[in-house]
């Protein structure tokens, strides 16, 4: 019995590795702290890849997802490589798309520059604490016109989320 118990007891650790959310911890833009409950993500505005370098991390029109559990701290790394002057800001998932920046959705939850925007290799980091309940939100360029050409990738808030993950289309 004793041996039994110990058995279950190393397939339950080796599940472990296997559960949804250990997965997020993979991605080469996003870190996960379960201790302080700190969700890091590296945000390049004119990343490599996508339709245009009206992108972040090379996705547009919302094809990327970057899901959080409800409360957690949320630092995002905003770096801009783009020769065009980009900002991020999170807006409300919501059409129609405005043309530019205006008041976020999440209180503190913009870069500096939100409509002038930031020049080439700028950096700015965004901190702030995920809504307590679940929504869908967007990362959103707040320069003039970025925002409809598709530069905004999504950002929801997921009660049933443990950790956090950056969705995309190849994942
Ligand atoms: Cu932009």
């Amino acid at each position: 019995m004793a041996r039994f118990t110990g058995s279950a007891a190393l397939v339950a650790s080796t599940l472990a590795f296997l559960v949804p959310g250990t997965a997020a911890q993979d991605s080469k833009y996003l870190k996960w702290d379960p201790a302080t409950k700190t969700a890091t993500f590296e945000l390049i505005a004119g990343g490599e890849g996508g339709k245009s370098p009206f992108n972040f991390n090379g996705y547009t029109d919302g094809e990327a997802d970057l899901v959080v559990p409800p409360g957690v701290s949320v630092v995002i790394n905003f770096i801009q490589k783009d020769g065009t002057p980009h900002s991020a800001e999170l807006i409300a998932d919501r059409d129609p798309m405005p043309n530019m920046g205006g008041e976020a959705a999440i209180p503190r939850a913009y870069t500096n520059k939100v409509v002038e925007g930031l020049p080439q290799e700028s950096k700015d980091v965004i901190r702030f604490t995920a809504p307590d309940s679940a929504g869908s939100y967007r990362i959103f360029c707040g320069v003039p016109g970025h925002g409809l050409s598709g530069m905004w990738i999504r950002f929801t808030v997921e009660t049933a989320a443990k950790a956090p993950r950056f969705v995309t289309p190849a994942a």
